[in-house]
């Protein structure tokens, strides 16, 4: 294939490891890259890397990152000829694909009517039910409360309310017994106003202990699409995605072979161009259940890269640029096993709370079978203005122990100091029976490894966040103080000891 480049010139609009990550992509293609930078990221790695770096505003978001027609005059004062968002800020946001189709700019992702359906979950329920993609059951309508409370009650409780504006775990709540109905709605509807401006909401079925299994997709603008097999995406705390593997765990040939058709229908229901991923509910009898559709390329996208050796990042710019996905379904297979640990500038003992500062020294691993994308480096500052994601340590192997043997590994070589990061909780995760045995759910954290995970669905969160911390990080010094003083003894180090408190945050919460 000597297309050569599909474009001379992208911007991103973007910062972190995806900008870096894409202009990686744009570099390997022959195609010059044009940073943007907020004042508070004038030093940061993505700038450096760029071809070209342009100012785009205060640190604040909105008036950056954002700022729509100030990333459109760049665009145009640069001469780039497209955008990738990346993930987050305006990837998924159709007014601003509809603005670069007007400005002549084309935007790396799917058409603004795909965005916009997709962002739709009541539509896509609709769009998804027609191309014969299992749905979770529930409605497929935007309901008053007569008609939500009606449908719960007719398909029994447990229920979600879901905000139709929502996805990723916003505006959603679980109801448990009929009485609560109509307060659950009327609390989700206020969030949803709150958040989204928009306070349509739905019902489906509650799903028991769910597996997040998601399927990559690519798909372009000559009809093509294909599906890049699934990811393992169950370890979440709060909705946010911690660690995700490929191929998903406990997946029968069967159920790859369907969901894999699913999501390829998916794709071809929507006309979807470019990288884009299909997200399923597994239950505990490996049955399926579309919950939505992700129209950008994912933080996770490495794991299915190494599984499969596809550039997911340079395949999307390709597609946007007219070309075709360029090879075929049965061209793609599943070679070895990936993880990925997102590593956080966050204090695990103090709650995840955020942990901005100097990176003082940065000294990542290396070595077989590892990748880190990263968006900072020795000196870089970590800012309160953004996700405070700082690297994804991702790894290889022939199966997944492999995978996570060199994890392990990886994890012991990497070296952060000058801000507190996640690493010590991802240690403790390799060394966690459940998880070794690839036999965890969307549970996992809030059982195994923390009081405070996926809360927001089965319990208030504030109460429980508010009672239960307090006495969680008080047990969590007392352990430190034990470990600390075996290891004065010459014994075990400290982070053995420190995560294994499953038993004592169950016998907390209990208590309280
Ligand atoms: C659900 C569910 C159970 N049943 N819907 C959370 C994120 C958002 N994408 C949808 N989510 C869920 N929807 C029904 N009908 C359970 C979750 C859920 C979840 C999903 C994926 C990964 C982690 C999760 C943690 C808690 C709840």
């Amino acid at each position: 294939m000597s297309e050569g480049p599909p474009f001379e010139k992208v911007l991103i609009a973007n910062r972190g490891e995806i900008a870096v990550r894409v202009i990686r992509a744009c570099r390997e293609l022959g195609i010059r890259s044009v940073a943007v930078y907020s004042d508070a990221d004038r030093n940061a790695l993505h700038v450096r890397y760029a071809d070209e770096a342009y100012a785009c505003g205060p640190p604040a978001a909105a008036k950056s990152y954002l700022d729509m027609d100030r990333i459109l005059s760049i665009a145009k004062r640069s001469g780039a000829q497209a955008i990738h968002p990346g993930y987050g800020f305006m990837s998924e946001n159709a007014e601003f694909a509809r603005r670069c189709a007007e400005a002549g700019v084309v935007f790396i992702g799917p058409s603004p009517e795909t965005i916009e359906e997709m962002g739709d979950k009541v539509l896509a329920r609709q769009k998804m039910q027609a191309a014969g993609v299992p749905l979770v059951p529930g409605t497929t309508e935007k309901l008053t409360d007569d008609e939500a409370i009606a449908a719960a009650k007719e398909m029994g409780l447990p229920v979600m309310v879901k905000a139709t504006a929502g996805g990723g775990g916003k505006g959603m709540r679980l109801v448990e017994a009929e009485s609560d109905l109509a307060q659950s709605i009327a609390r989700a509807r206020s969030e949803a106003r709150a958040s989204f401006g928009d306070d349509a909401i739905y019902v489906e079925k509650f799903v028991e202990q769910p597996r997040h299994i998601e399927i990559q997709i690519l798909g372009d603008s000559h009809g093509n699409a294909i599906h890049l097999f699934e990811r393992e995406c169950s370890i979440q705390r709060r909705h946010q995605k911690v660690i995700e593997e490929a191929p998903a765990n406990r997946m029968p040939a069967r159920l790859r072979e369907e969901m894999g058709k699913a999501a390829v229908a998916a794709a071809k229901a929507v006309g979807y161009e470019g990288a884009g991923t299909c997200e399923f509910l597994v239950d505990a009898r490996d049955r399926f259940y579309f919950l939505e559709m992700n129209t950008r390329v994912q933080v996770e996208h490495p794991v299915t890269e190494l599984i499969t050796n596809v550039d997911i990042v340079k395949t999307g710019i390709r597609i946007a640029a007219g070309q075709e996905i360029g090879f075929a379904q049965s061209e793609v297979g599943i070679n070895g096993a990936a993880l990925e640990c997102r590593i956080y500038a966050e204090d695990p003992e103090q709650n995840f709370r955020p942990s901005p500062g100097e990176v003082l020294v940065y000294r990542p691993p290396g070595g077989p079978g590892v990748r880190n994308d990263s968006g900072v480096y020795s000196g870089a500052e970590v800012t309160v203005h953004y996700d405070p994601m700082i690297s994804k340590l991702i790894t290889w192997g022939r199966d997944r122990d492999e995978a996570i043997s060199r994890m392990r590994r990886a994890l012991r070589e990497f070296v952060v100091k000058g801000i507190k990061t996640s690493i010590p909780f991802h240690r403790a995760v390799m060394d966690n029976s459940t998880f070794l045995e690839g036999r965890y759910d969307t549970s996992f954290i809030e059982r195994e490894i923390l009081p405070s995970g996926a809360t927001s669905v089965a319990v208030d969160e504030e109460e429980l966040r508010a009672g239960v911390m307090l006495a969680a990080i008080a047990a969590l010094k007392r352990d430190q103080d034990l470990a600390a003083r075996a290891a004065q003894g010459g014994g075990q180090r400290q982070t053995e000891s420190r995560w294994k408190l499953a038993g004592r945050m169950r016998q907390l919460r209990g208590a309280g």
